[in-house]
């Protein structure tokens, strides 16, 4: 652990010391770094230039996460329509690629925020590091304002730095002190070394300076954590921990469990219960929401399903209405079911542009592998006015498809915001077992078409792989009222920012 430390301590100094050297480097458009970029943002089907992706056996392959296809047929209700859109975008948008580092440590996650309030966002990145040694970190790239300049320093998490695999962080004032906090999950897999740990950093005000509380530390039974909301589950206005307990420790052994962990504060202390409630077990998944679904003002859960072994049972999508939180009573309702293992599910207020909620949800299927399961899918969802009954969802992926791995399936994480410019919801995609990003371009209100906005399919992992890829968020870095794209490339080993040319 000890070496670990001192090999990210010295790519820091590697990466101060390049950064100018970075920011030419993007200026002059190296073909060999960065491709032909132009070429990249066209919005052509590249599927047909596709080559059978190669299973590399020696490579870093942690999967993001990993796929479990279902034995099961389920039937294909929702085969997109793989011709063309039927009205070309109004204008083609091209993309400036921006690098940001071009050696970090395997980098999965990101988190904006202005972590030291100096008026520039930072970004604060999950990196699972190399697969071999099970031990990332989270570094901070603190903004200058600049897209091409941050400087990088390791999240101080006292002593060893080292988290097997960090999962994205939460920042906010948790203990009301004014100061910012940071919450963190971690944990996944087989979990060789360390399993889900659950901490937060008490802010001390000093820059990089931070108390660390534990909630969890190697949780038993091999379950770990994917993502975490501070909410207040119980309405006692107390922050608590909303977040799911996945467990892969093998095929046949794999679980969710919907948890929340109640804040409990007094006029001079804070913390965390450290034993958690437990909303289901056995239903849950990787990223659950706290909203109020049927509109009687009481909050409740959405979540996509992954480690469930009985999807087409349990449903894809899933909702637990909230009959009474303090009493931890809640009602499990389906959303969809024909979807497969699913990743994500965001309720996204005004997504038209219209006033009306809707969903956006991706699953984590791979059809090459499986040609009789469940097509690989962006999904939005109409939420119905009984929204106890099945969500009418339509599918706006027109070209997405995993590589044919074992271990690999698509699409992954996605993030939203408008990203052209016209006042409208886009989505920028993960393909992940696709290794490609897409980004989906809403024009007109209600109309998505599906673009690239880097790699090519099929490719191998590894060097040039856009495949695994995280980040996806779409938010304004630099203050110029434009929304950039960023991507981290677990298999390329880079972090990238997009601009809009
Ligand atoms: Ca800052
Ligand atoms: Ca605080
Ligand atoms: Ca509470
Ligand atoms: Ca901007």
């Amino acid at each position: 652990m000890s070496n670990f430390y001192g090999l990210v301590f010295c790519l820091c100094l590697i990466f101060c010391i390049s950064c100018g050297e970075s920011s030419r480097v993007n200026k002059t458009e190296q073909p060999d770094e960065a491709g032909d970029l132009d070429s990249e943002t066209t919005d052509k089907d590249q599927a047909g230039h596709s080559e059978p992706a190669e299973q590399d056996e020696t490579n870093d392959s942690a999967e993001i996460p990993d796929a479990e296809i279902p034995d099961t047929e389920i039937p294909d209700t929702d085969t997109p329509d793989n011709g063309t859109p039927d009205s070309e975008p109004a204008a083609e948008i091209e993309f400036e690629r921006i690098l940001v580092d071009g050696n970090p440590n395997k980098p999965a996650f990101v988190t904006v925020d202005d972590l030291d309030n100096d008026g520039h966002p930072d970004m604060i990145v999950a990196q699972y590091g190399p697969m071999a040694k099970f031990s990332g970190n989270y570094d901070i790239y603190w903004g200058t304002g600049k897209l091409d300049e941050w400087t990088k320093e390791t999240l101080n998490i006292g002593g060893d730095n080292g988290i097997s695999y960090p999962h994205p962080v939460k920042v906010a004032d948790i203990n009301g002190d004014g100061i910012k906090d940071i919450l963190s999950p971690s944990g996944f897999l087989a979990c060789l070394v360390d399993c889900g740990n659950l901490f937060w950093l008490e802010g001390t005000g000093e820059r990089n300076k931070w108390t660390k509380h534990e909630i969890v530390s190697n949780m038993k039974d091999k379950y770990f954590f994917f993502d975490v909301s501070l909410v207040d589950i119980d309405g006692d206005e107390v922050v608590d921990i909303l977040t799911n307990a996945s467990k892969k420790s093998s095929a046949l052994s794999q679980d969710e469990k919907l948890m929340w962990f109640k804040g409990i504060k007094t006029d001079t202390t804070f913390e965390f219960d450290t034993t958690p409630t437990i909303i289901s077990d056995g239903n849950g998944g990787p990223f659950p929401r706290f909203v109020d679904i049927n509109g009687d003002d009481k909050k409740d859960i959405v979540v996509a399903q992954f480690f469930n072994k009985k999807i087409s049972e349990n449903g894809s999508f899933i909702w637990f209405e909230q009959v009474d939180a303090q009493n931890n009573e809640w009602n499990k309702h389906i959303i969809d079911n024909e979807s497969g293992e699913s990743f994500m599910l965001e309720i996204i207020d005004d997504l038209y542009g219209d006033g009306i909620r809707r969903a956006v949800g991706v699953n984590h299927v791979n059809s090459a592998s499986k040609p009789n399961g469940p097509k690989e899918g962006v999904f939005i969802f109409d939420i119905p006015e009984e929204p106890t009954q099945k969500w009418p969802k339509k599918n706006i992926a027109t070209d997405i498809q995993s590589r044919n791995l074992s271990n690999q399936a698509a699409p992954g994480l996605f993030g939203y915001g408008d990203i052209t410019g016209n006042g409208l919801i886009d989505l920028v995609v993960s393909g992940d077992g696709d290794s490609r990003v897409f980004w989906f371009e809403q024009n007109p209100a209600g109309t998505f078409t599906q673009h690239t906005l880097d790699g090519f399919a099929g490719a191998s992992m590894g060097a040039g792989s856009f495949g695994q890829a995280g980040g996806m968020q779409i938010v304004d870095l630099d203050g110029d009222g434009i929304n950039e794209i960023i991507v981290t490339l677990y298999e390329d080993n880079k972090i990238y920012i997009y601009k809009r040319k």
